[in-house]
Formats: structure tokens, sequence, C-alpha cells
């Protein structure tokens, strides 16, 4: 490699490298496929090309959106996750903070994709596990085969109606759901441009087997409150993170701590949000804000359109997730659609979404002291 080919590198970085953005198409459902569904899109995984049919008036019309990668209907969890998301495991071991976003329509996979399938009762790790457990097996993986020095904690929490609920906080302060009871947690300034949620429960952590249980008491917490208070997991944001800090020696012999964080991103589904981020049609008659999605969506326009204002203030999603539209966190997001005609607009939605964010650019640094 010449020194040209790398100063030219660096001055690229220096620019700013671009968020990742993946796009998964999940299969026909048994049911869609024994009534003949029609198929409106077609995944070139190689080209990393996803193609829509739309037929209007007579008219037949392709729109064709290019991707970072492109994940068909016959796309198993762990390629997804050996091709994607593992690369992104690896950089947080090495001290960047990384963010792993799944966005799309209710029922096109956002959870199918970041959790899996369930936990086997024989402890056996199902095959269709998400990116969630993968993450954390490939974490543990790597730090036990390098023998590294390290330490680790989890937070994971659920966005809701701009309220967030600690996903790990000890029972007895969600027992009683009215407001005085409830541990009280909020967004707060850093002073140093960044935010923290005070008052979230943050869990050390020492094997990949503690992980899976906290993240089995935060999913019946989530189920359980959703019950309880009627609410629907649709409509909920959930952002689960892994802070890692690694003990390194350099070859002079002085120490050093690394320091990665992972955020797993679950978004609520987006339909209802239109292309131009506004809220329109039932969605507005219902009441049925999700300001977060809403500002999420401004976030990025302003990002992209480099139109001087960016909301981030706006909402709690990205005020926590700030550091990852135009900040120092890497950031991934995986959108996911269905294949379905019945789908097609929220699809092509999507894919308008999905596409307009691979402009976003942001400054990845590692963290070392
Ligand atoms: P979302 O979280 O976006 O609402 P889900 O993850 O609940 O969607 O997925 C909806 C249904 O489709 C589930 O039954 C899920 O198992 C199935 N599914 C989603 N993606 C895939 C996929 N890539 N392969 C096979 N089944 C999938
Ligand atoms: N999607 C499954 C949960 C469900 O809805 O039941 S899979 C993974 C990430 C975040 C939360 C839960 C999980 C999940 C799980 C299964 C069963 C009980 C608790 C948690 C999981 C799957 C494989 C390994 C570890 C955790």
């Amino acid at each position: 490699r010449s020194a040209d080919s790398n100063s030219s590198s660096k001055h690229d970085k220096d620019k700013g490298v671009n968020v990742q953005v993946i796009l998964r198409c999940r299969p026909l459902g048994e049911d869609e496929a024994r009534i003949n569904t029609p198929v409106v899109i077609s995944c070139n995984e190689s080209r990393r090309e996803v193609c829509a049919v739309q037929s209007i008036a007579n008219k037949q019309i392709d729109r064709t959106f290019l991707f970072d990668k492109v994940f068909g209907p016959s796309s198993q969890q762990k390629e997804l996750f050996d091709l994607a998301v593992s690369p992104i495991v690896n950089e947080v071991l090495e001290g960047y903070n990384c963010t792993i976003f799944a966005y799309g329509q209710t029922g096109t996979g956002k959870t199918y994709t970041m959790e899996g399938g369930a936990r086997k009762k024989n402890g056996e790790f199902p095959s269709d596990a998400g990116v969630i457990p993968r993450a954390v097996k490939q974490i543990f993986y790597i730090l036990e085969a390098q023998n590294a020095e390290y330490s680790m904690k989890v937070t994971f929490l659920e966005l809701y109606n701009e309220e967030i609920t600690d996903l790990l906080a000890p029972e007895e302060t969600t027992k009683f759901i009215d407001d005085k009871s409830k541990k009280p947690i909020a967004l707060m300034e850093d002073g140093k441009g960044g935010v923290f949620v005070r008052g979230l429960e943050e869990e050390i952590v020492t094997t990949a087997n503690e992980i899976y249980k906290i993240l089995e008491k935060g999913s019946a917490k989530r189920r359980t409150a959703e019950t309880l208070l009627n609410k629907q997991s649709s409509r909920s944001h959930s952002i689960f993170s892994i802070t890692i800090h690694i003990k390194e020696c350099t070859p002079e012999g002085e120490e050093m701590i690394k320091c990665g964080k992972l955020n797993l991103v679950d978004l609520a589904g987006s339909e209802n949000i239109s292309r131009s981020g506004a809220r329109e049609g039932r969605a507005r008659e219902a009441g049925e804000i999700n300001k977060s999605l809403l500002t999420l969506g401004r976030v990025i326009n302003g990002l992209v359109e480099h139109s001087g204002h960016v909301p981030y203030r706006d909402s709690k999603l990205t005020r926590l997730l700030r550091d990852s539209l135009g900040g120092k966190t890497k950031t991934c997001i995986i959108a996911t659609i269905s294949p379905s005609i019945h789908c097609l607009e929220e699809t092509l939605s999507t894919l308008d979404y999905a596409h307009r964010a691979k402009n976003i650019k942001n400054k990845p640094e590692i963290n070392q002291k």
C-alpha cells in the first residue's frame, strides 16, 4: 500500500464514515404463502439491490435501491450475523462505540432479527437466535480467547410514549403502576454534549449466561408492562447496551484501558410515518403519536440535507442516541421489509427512509485512556 493511498484514506476518515444500511426482506409467512399472496420484492444479494415492482394504472414501475448489504427472504440468522454484525462486534472490542438499529413496519422481522428464537429449555443456543444473543456470545468468545482482563456492564430500557422504563429495575419498583412508586428515571445532560439516564440499573456481568438471564428478565418485564398498561410493543422502542472495559498493555509495558459500547436498538413499528416525516392518516386521528420515531426521521433529514438545525432535543430517543446520528459512534441500520403486495406502500416508505439514512456521516473515535 502506498503512502499516498494511506493519506487519502486518512483524509476520507476526516470527512466521516457513512452509516451502514442493511436491508433484510423476510419470507412470506405460512398463511400468506397458502393464499398465494403476490410478491413484489426481489433481492439481488450480490449486487446489493432491492427491486420493488409497482403497478399503477396498468403500468409497471420498477424501483431499485442499492444498500450496503442485502439479505433476501431465505437468509439465515447466522449469515446476517457473520456478514453484517460480527465485524461491528469486533470494533466494539477495539474500543469503538457502535449502534445497531432495527427499523421497519410491524411484522417485518425487527424482533426476529434482533432477538430471534426463544432460548431453549435445555440451555442449548437456538439456531434462529438473533443479533443480540449472538453478539453476546461472540464478545465472550473473543475476550476469553484473548485471555483479556475486562469488565462488563449492561443496561436494558424501553421507551414508550416518551417515558423510559428500566427493564432491569428490581421487581418491587414496578409492581405498583402508580407513578409515585416508580423509580425516578431521568435523562440528564452530562455537560459534555452527551446524555445519561439517571437512576438506570447497570448490571455488572461476567458470563454470557448471566446476560441471557438478564435478557430473559427484561423481556418478561416488557411483556408484563405491556399487558398491564394495555400498550403494544410495536409502539415502543427498546435499547439494550453492553459496555466493555478492556485492560491492555502497550509494547512499552504501559497500562491502557480501552472502552467500547454496543447499543442494540429495536425501534417501534415505522408504519404511519410518512416519507416526509409527518404523521398522517388513521394514526393521526387515533392520536398515536410516536414523537421519538418522528423526530428520528427529522434528525436524519436534518443531517443529510445539512439544513443547519438538527432537532435532537425534540425526543428522548434522539437525545439518547444522539452520538449515533452524526456523532462519534459507528452506526448500522437494519431495515426490514415484507415481500407482500399488501405491504408495498409501507415497504417503499422504508426503502426510501433507509436509503436516505445512508448519507449520514459519523466520525468514529476509539475510547482509550
Ligand atoms: P416485528 O418485530 O418487525 O414486528 P417480527 O420479528 O415479530 O416483526 O416478525 C413477524 C413474523 O415474521 C414472526 O412470526 C417472525 O418469526 C417472522 N419472520 C420475520 N423475519 C423472518 C425471517 N427473516 N425469516 C423467517 N421468519 C421471519
Ligand atoms: N424473541 C424471543 C426472545 C421472544 O420474544 O420470546 S429471544 C434475546 C434478546 C433480547 C431479549 C430476549 C432474547 C431471547 C430470550 C428468549 C427467552 C427468554 C428470554 C430471552 C434470547 C434468545 C437466545 C438467547 C438469549 C436470549
